[in-house]
């Protein structure tokens, strides 16, 4: 173990940034890319604590996520044990997305929301998909100012505007205007009051009450919960990977399509490759590309295409599937 893993600065003066990431074993290499990005554009006078939540991992993963360790970067790891409210969203998932792939890695996309209940000692904290990669300061993000009625700062989901299922969906099924419905896969999160509005037990009444087949629900809770509550923060923070990235990028988000660990020739993927190297993953996620035949690029798209086709379905409803 590195002698700078104590979870504390080294300098009992330097705020300490707590940057959370959620994953299961298959997505360690994708995290460990990320939180290396995160150390190669940290601030030197900050204090970064990554604290990993997960749902069992193996023991080498653990050790190759851990040796990102630096003098100003600290990793935690925090398993999400059964507890009844995730017994309610693991029974929600095998229910209700069904061959969406296995049902503990769906509820994964649920431990976000666990932050605020499960770490009282931070009022609050930015919580980040796997599938990003920095290219500024998230300390930055953290910074990030709430007015009081503000509770997460996000961005309005690219994917939404770009995807008209997506965007009618959106409209009609969840019921928040798509210009207003963000992505959760970045978000700074103001934990107290996150608490204070009970987030996670409005969550879990919301999956028993309606049961609703959704697209991204996590997401679409989210979406429905915060309304009105949100800070919008622009494409610099969660942008869409695309050949020329604007100058003020400072995080790129591989969401849905085209992750360069599968695919070649995509957008953005010198800037994952770079922070994927020097990580012990780099030859796991080469071998996964080169592995990735055409025959897996096809159930890959046909996976999209029928979540834009439900989607499309969805929207055709007369009323919001969820309300709170
Ligand atoms: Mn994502």
């Amino acid at each position: 173990m590195s002698i700078f893993a104590t979870g504390k600065p080294l300098n009992p003066l330097t705020k300490v940034v707590p940057v959370f990431l959620a994953i299961n074993n298959a997505y360690a290499p994708y995290a460990a890319a990320a939180i290396h990005s995160l150390e190669q554009k940290s601030n030197k006078d900050r204090y970064y604590r990554v604290i990993i939540l997960h749902d069992g991992l193996s023991l080498s993963s653990r050790i190759r996520l851990r040796s990102l360790v630096t003098k100003n970067m600290a990793i935690q790891f925090k398993k999400i044990s059964h507890n009844l409210y995730l017994r309610v969203i693991v029974a929600y998932c095998t229910r209700r997305q069904k061959g969406a792939g296995d049902f503990f890695s769906l509820a994964v996309y649920y431990y976000r929301f666990f932050i605020p209940r499960l770490f009282p000692m931070y009022e609050k904290a930015v919580y980040i998909d796997s599938d990003t990669i920095l290219r500024g300061d998230i300390g930055e993000l953290f910074d990030m100012e709430l007015s009081e009625t503000e509770v997460i700062a996000a961005m309005v989901d690219p994917k939404v505007t770009m995807v008209p299922e997506f965007r009618d969906y959106v409209d009609k099924a969840v019921g928040v205007p798509h210009d207003e419905y963000v992505n959760d896969g970045v978000m700074l999160m103001d934990l107290k009051k996150m608490r204070k509005m009970k987030y996670l037990s409005t969550m879990i009444k919301l999956i028993q009450k309606y049961d609703a087949d959704l697209v991204a629900p996590d997401q679409d809770y989210a979406n429905v919960i915060l309304r009105g509550k949100i800070r919008y923060f622009g494409a610099e923070w969660n942008a869409e990977p695309q050949k020329k990235l604007p100058k003020d990028t400072k995080l790129v988000h591989f969401n849905l399509f085209n992750k360069p660990w599968h695919y070649k020739d995509v957008p953005c993927e010198d800037l994952f490759w770079n922070a994927a190297r020097g990580t012990g993953f780099y030859g796991d996620l080469r071998r996964q590309q080169a592995a990735f035949t055409a025959e897996k690029q096809k159930e890959e798209h046909e996976k999209v295409g029928a979540l834009i086709e439900k989607a499309g379905v969805l929207a055709k409803t007369k009323k919001p599937l969820i309300k709170l």
